[in-house]
């Protein structure tokens, strides 16, 4: 029989001899530092130089793998309207892309539950119309109209809906990280089982914040997951002048939590990866970092030439490493959707963005006015729509 008073052997071995705080006897000891990185679905070079696919190994069924295919086309299909929109002068501010590596946000964020949140950056889309936000708030948002989202008062995925589990990015780099570690935190206050992504680039990730954000939620066990993109840029500096470890990954050993690398252009594996580390933290396992490999082949925005871009570098990716070409070829290969199944989904996607667009060219743009409101909470404070001293 257990005796109260008398520690169980392999624990009085553990203590120090002649340690007498008794908080001190029981707190658990951190574990050895080891690095735990995953590289079960990182990238694999093609068998005898045939094209890349993607992962077999999958939970997903054949209407969850149409479905990602679907999300992928709209990513894709609604920043080609958005650039037309742009050259036609209607888009306020610029157009982000992330072409070539729209697998990874909509990988990532199809693996979580709708009571999970996102946050995502400029090159997650994906993430934004996964969570269920349509084209026509993306078309009206961007040329500032007042039926979009944040009614014209600011630009492309910088809103939110809380409802929907996606919280708006703010354009400070690493400080979504401390925000959804807040989040988490919140939900845990009131015994919510949440999960989130949090976004991230290479570069943002050498900020403070990141830091700061990804230590708290590490030492608190909060089930965040952290996606890091490694797309080879940050605005035109090259990732090896902007880090000096090779994989980002690596940079999880300073907190402690577990790592994968994960090829960002495989929407399958993206998906895989981020299941599992959903289910990890649900079951409170704490902070997950996943560092997606991918390429940006646009610049940083539209107005950028890529000019720093070594030669044929953006063709190689265009080439032999597209997201969308890999997964329509896996889905043929495999026999999991026809050729005229897939081009009726796109038809489809089309079509939507079509309407879409159409609603959202229709929007008046705001009404002046308007920007007085909601700065601060009005059933409270009136709206300031003139200063007292300008009255005269
Ligand atoms: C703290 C901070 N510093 C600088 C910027 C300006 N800025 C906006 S995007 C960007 C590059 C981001 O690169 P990365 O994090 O790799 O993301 P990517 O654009 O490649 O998706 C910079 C420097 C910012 N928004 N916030
Ligand atoms: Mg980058």
């Amino acid at each position: 029989m257990d005796q109260p008073n008398k520690p169980a052997a392999n624990e009085s071995k553990q203590r120090s001899v002649g340690d007498k705080n008794p908080r001190r006897r029981h707190r658990p000891r951190p574990a050895p530092f080891q690095m735990r990185v995953s590289t079960k679905f990182a990238p694999r070079r093609s068998a005898d130089g045939k094209p890349l696919g993607c992962t077999t190994e999958t939970s997903l069924k054949p209407e969850q793998m149409l479905d990602l295919f679907r999300y992928l086309k709209l990513t894709r299909l609604v920043e080609e309207r958005l650039v037309n929109l742009y050259r036609q002068t209607k888009v306020v501010g610029g157009v982000f892309r992330s072409l070539g590596q729209e697998a990874t946000a909509v990988g990532s964020a199809y693996a979580l539950a709708p009571q999970d949140f996102v946050t995502p950056l400029i090159r997650d889309l994906g993430a934004v119309l996964v969570k269920g936000i349509r084209p026509r708030e993306i078309f009206a948002q961007y040329m500032a109209k007042a039926w979009g989202p944040s009614g014209g008062r600011d630009l492309n995925i910088h809103f939110g809906d809380i409802g929907k589990g996606f919280i708006g990015p703010i354009s400070h780099l690493g400080d979504m990280i401390p925000v959804m570690t807040g989040v988490l935190l919140a939900a845990r206050m009131q015994k919510k089982r949440t999960v989130a992504i949090a976004y991230i680039g290479d570069g943002g990730m050498s900020t403070g914040a990141f830091h700061e954000g990804l230590n708290f939620a590490a030492v608190q066990r909060l089930p965040l997951i952290v996606i890091a993109e490694y797309n080879h840029y940050a605005y035109s500096t090259p990732t090896n002048l902007q880090t000096s470890v090779r994989d980002l990954a690596e940079k999880a050993a300073s907190y402690n939590i577990p790592a994968h690398i994960v090829d960002g252009n495989d929407v399958i594996a993206c998906y895989e990866v981020t299941k599992r580390a959903a289910d990890f933290a649900r079951r409170s396992g704490g902070a997950v970092l996943i560092e997606a490999k991918t390429y940006r082949r646009k610049g940083h925005a539209e107005h950028d030439d890529q000019r720093y871009v070594p030669t044929g570098e953006i063709e190689w990716w265009e080439k032999n490493n597209d997201p969308v070409d890999r997964f329509e070829r896996h889905l043929l290969e495999q026999k999991i959707a026809s050729k005229d199944r897939l081009d009726e989904i796109t038809a489809a996607v089309l079509r939507e963005i079509e309407e879409d667009c159409a609603w959202a060219e229709s929007s008046p743009m705001p009404d002046p006015e308007q920007a007085a409101y909601g700065v601060f909470d009005n059933t409270i404070v009136p709206p300031a729509l003139r200063p007292e001293f300008l009255k005269n």
